[in-house]
């Protein structure tokens, strides 16, 4: 991909995008898909922002109740995904979607009743061939705290299809090769976080590029062109309440690096969100380390592997760090299942190198 753009902050994301198709006529569906994950994002941001206005909006961050008008209340993470699906479903370009909201893959050329959402000349002439796999609103418990939240998604090209498949109508098998596929095959990630501002973070392969939503005129605007995380942080981002069933080798990593006893012979702080996508973005820019590695009670972890851990493993590496299941490049994972969870440490370089280094040395079996 060429990334000679234009980068002065200020762009909008739809102009970058428009430039980027120019000098990279093969990303024109990526920038039609961008298109509507920006039209969901910026609905998103609204609903959380006003979420605990429940007495004027009706909705509450736990939803599941019944509102004054005695209509079942939507949890809002569904209201997202509903909010996601019908802005990708029209945008036409994509064949299938999975969703942390969702128990299976979704044909998403096809309504929630089974019905073909466009007619037979438009459903041939969109040729939807691309896969969203996103969490609509990661975090959501955190939102009645007024915590940030975050939508986060990664893009995949349908996978070539052994020739059976051609002649099947579009089926649940057909749906979910499509979604299990590798970060390694993602063709775009990123996430788009509802905090004191909202900012829009992606990759396409040729860097990390953040967008920040300048309310006076509706578009995200260039404010963090080319993010690169620092090669070293001084900050650890896990849940602490975990650490007597975490391993070994990372109960002795982090009382190191908290005892100064690590490489760098500097006490590190601790900060955690308890929202990825919060947290991510702060390790990004901040540097350091963010994780939820695997322990007695969560063997696999936390994080879901297809829609939260591979696309920010994604922009991670894009953005010159590491993300690691420990000993293991998470990109590289095919998933089996599709809410299958992974252990997941990201971070700066030289930090998850030295993590990494515990394990290797312990020749602990992960
Ligand atoms: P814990 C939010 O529920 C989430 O899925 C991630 O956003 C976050 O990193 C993690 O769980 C926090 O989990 O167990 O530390 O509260």
């Amino acid at each position: 991909i060429h990334e000679d753009v234009c980068s002065q902050t200020g762009v909008t994301l739809s102009r970058y995008m428009m430039e980027m198709v120019r000098v990279n006529p093969e990303l024109e569906e990526i920038e039609s898909i961008f298109t509507s994950l920006q039209v969901a994002c910026k609905a998103l941001s609204n609903l959380v922002r006003t979420s605990s206005l429940s007495g004027l909006t009706g909705l509450e961050g736990d939803g599941g109740s019944i509102n004054i008008q005695g209509e079942e209340q939507k949890k809002l993470d569904v209201i997202a995904n509903d909010v996601l699906k019908k802005a990708l479903r029209w945008n036409g370009k994509l064949a299938t979607i999975a969703s942390e909201e969702e128990d299976e893959p979704v044909d998403i050329l096809k309504d929630n009743m089974g019905n073909p959402v466009f007619s037979n000349d438009i459903l041939v002439e969109a040729n939807g061939h691309y896969v969203a796999v996103f969490d609509p609103l990661d975090g959501s418990s955190n939102i009645d705290a007024g915590i940030p939240v975050g939508t986060i998604f990664g893009i995949f090209d349908q996978p070539e299809c052994p020739i059976e498949f051609d002649n099947m109508k579009r089926s649940e098998d057909r749906c979910l090769q499509d979604a299990l596929q590798p970060g390694t095959n993602l063709v775009a990630a990123g996430y788009c976080l509802y905090s004191s501002a909202t900012t829009f973070v992606f990759t396409l392969g040729g860097g990390v590029h953040g967008f920040t939503l300048d309310e006076r005129i509706g578009e995200f605007v260039l404010t963090h062109p080319n993010i690169k995380m620092p090669p070293r942080g001084k900050i650890y981002s896990l849940n602490e309440a975990n650490r007597w069933d975490w391993d070994s080798p990372l109960q002795k990593y982090v009382t190191d690096i908290q005892q100064g006893l690590g490489d760098t012979k500097t006490r590190y702080s601790s900060r955690y969100i308890g929202s990825m996508v919060a947290d991510v973005h702060r390790t990004l820019q901040y540097g350091g380390i963010f994780g939820y590695p695997a322990d007695k009670k969560n063997p696999d972890g936390k994080l879901r592997l297809l829609y939260e851990a591979a696309p920010m493993a994604f922009l991670v590496e894009q953005a010159g760090g590491l993300a690691l299941t420990g000993k293991h490049r998470i990109a590289e994972i095919p998933p089996v299942r599709v809410h299958q969870r992974v252990p997941c440490i990201l971070g700066s370089r030289d930090d998850v190198l030295e993590m990494r280094r515990y394990y290797v040395e312990s020749q602990d079996p992960e």
